[in-house]
């Protein structure tokens, strides 16, 4: 099929865009970072952290820039986006710092401009900017449906619907399925059921008890102002193999809706926001995975193949290729490593760049360069040997937050206790032999029963360093930033 009008002249707009920005990036050096990762992975908290530490002098020691005295100051600057909201940064340190308070998920896209004023390895002063763009995590995983049919996407989603644990939860959706009768005409009741109920499945695979990671379409589960539009209205069908939808029939109804959710949704924002992105940094919440237990984590890497996918889709866009690099520098990172004691964090690290390895072949991605780290972006603990029996286990200490619960203690979210949340596998390969019985998490048994234990803690409290600034504290957050901005202040 010819493309659409509306595809050309949106191309075409993007062209003309990429052009502005490849000439001004001549001028005025500029990084497109794009901070990614799927629902609660911690990307709100990271830039927030990221820029605050920039901001106020942190402690960054493997950041050479900054170490080596070569970078004068960092400072916020107007973004050039007019119409894309700007990134909450002051209501987000305010919310962490003064409250003690994590930020909200976030409901749409916003972007951040810093500019790092430094003196190159040859002495010239010269400056980088550094666009940081926020999105809602749940929009990630539209993007691998830009590739896909209705009739691919809908084989897919039932296949993986059919699968433990999802089965269960999938339960109410797939009786009303059996119910519809794709080449009978549209029906705008059965329509809204069938999304209600598949909706539900998605929201109750999300629950902390069964963690999946692959839940598109994402507006499904963060509508923002799509709520109740057509382009919503609609569900996977059980469709014969062969065949077109006929005329006036429920599964071209559906159909047109999937087409019109990849033309409305997420067309703009891959090449509004993503398609514009120079690297990236995965956050991954591998904690969460472990909570819930095997099927979670093998989800998870489902995730990252997806993820791998929407790169491939980034570098095919021909547009994208002539006026700007493809991504060049992709960072995994496995988020709130401050959940463990330092002990573990090599392990964290070694166990997703497994996964990210794993992922690579799958979704057969090549070309970026590409690290594993694991970090907090905000450290929330302090570490502590605690005896148990005979043992002394390398335990965590913070403030879990309020209605947190442990054995039978809930915590009240102002006192702090130590913790220790079970050791990690010091050979990953264990956890990825296949056997669904690597280990047990909530989806398989109550908690006094899961082989690890990740409860939330509240931000931490903070003292004022010698310039009488409270800096968030971290975990290999310089780390991070060596390797995704490093070569551009050389
Ligand atoms: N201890 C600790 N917790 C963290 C850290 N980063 C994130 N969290 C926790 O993870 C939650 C989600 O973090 P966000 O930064 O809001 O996640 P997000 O990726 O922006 O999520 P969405 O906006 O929903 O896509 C927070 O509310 C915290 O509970 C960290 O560095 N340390
Ligand atoms: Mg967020």
């Amino acid at each position: 099929m010819p493309p659409a009008l509306s595809t050309i002249v949106e191309e075409a707009r993007f062209a003309a865009q990429a052009l502005i920005e490849f000439a001004g990036g001549l001028a005025h050096p500029t990084v497109r970072l794009g901070v990614t990762g799927l629902t609660r992975a911690g990307k709100t908290v990271f830039m927030t952290a990221l820029v605050h530490n920039l901001l106020h002098g942190g402690r960054l020691p493997v950041f050479e820039a900054l170490n080596s005295g070569r970078i004068a100051r960092a400072r916020l600057a107007p973004q050039p986006d007019d119409a894309v909201p700007r990134f909450d940064y002051e209501t987000h340190v305010q919310r962490l710092v003064h409250d003690r308070e994590w930020p909200e998920s976030t409901r749409n896209v916003s972007e951040l401009r810093l500019v790092v004023d430094y003196q190159s390895g040859n002495g010239r002063a010269k400056s980088l900017t550094v666009d940081i763009v926020d999105y809602p995590g749940e929009w990630l995983l539209d993007l691998p449906l830009l590739n896909r049919t209705y009739a691919q996407w809908s084989a897919e989603t039932l296949t993986l619907s059919r699968q433990p644990p999802r089965s269960t939860l999938a339960a109410a959706w797939h009786a009303q399925l059996l119910t519809m009768r794709p080449e009978e005409p549209e029906d705008e009741q059965a329509a809204l059921e069938a999304a209600r109920l598949f909706t539900d499945y998605l929201k109750a695979c999300r629950d902390e008890r069964y963690a999946m990671s692959l839940l598109p379409p994402g507006r499904f589960l963060m509508p923002g102002d799509l709520a109740g539009s057509p382009a919503l209205t609609f569900a996977p069908l059980d469709l014969p193999t062969q065949g077109e939808a006929p005329a006036g029939s429920l599964w071209a109804m559906m159909e047109r809706r999937f087409d019109a959710y990849k033309r409305v949704v997420v067309r703009p924002f891959f090449l509004n926001h993503f398609a514009r992105l120079d690297r990236q940094i995965v956050l991954v919440d591998a904690l969460a995975a472990f909570n819930a237990g095997p099927a979670a984590l093998r989800d998870l890497e489902n995730a990252l193949v997806a993820i791998l996918e929407c790169f491939r889709t980034g570098r095919r866009a021909w547009l994208s290729n002539i006026f700007r690099p493809r991504i060049e520098r992709i960072l995994f990172a496995a988020t709130k490593a401050d959940h463990l004691h330092h002990t573990n964090h090599d392990r964290l690290e070694r166990i997703l760049g497994r996964m990210t390895e794993r992922a690579i072949a799958r979704a057969q991605f090549a070309g970026a360069s590409i690290d594993v780290i694991a970090l907090a972006a905000v450290r929330a603990t302090r570490e502590a040997m605690v005896a148990h029996r005979r043992e002394r286990l390398p335990s965590i200490v913070g403030t879990p937050a309020a209605g947190e619960a442990a054995g039978s203690e809930i915590f009240d979210g102002h006192t702090e206790a130590a913790m220790f949340p079970g050791d990690l596998p010091d050979d990953p390969e264990a956890l990825f032999s296949g056997d669904a019985g690597t280990f047990t998490g909530l989806t398989a048994a109550d908690a006094s029963q899961a082989d690890y234990r990740f409860v939330r803690f509240r931000p931490p409290p903070l003292e004022p360093n010698e310039r009488g600034v409270s800096v968030l504290p971290h975990i290999r957050l310089d780390r991070a930033l060596q390797f995704l901005l490093g070569d551009r202040l050389a």
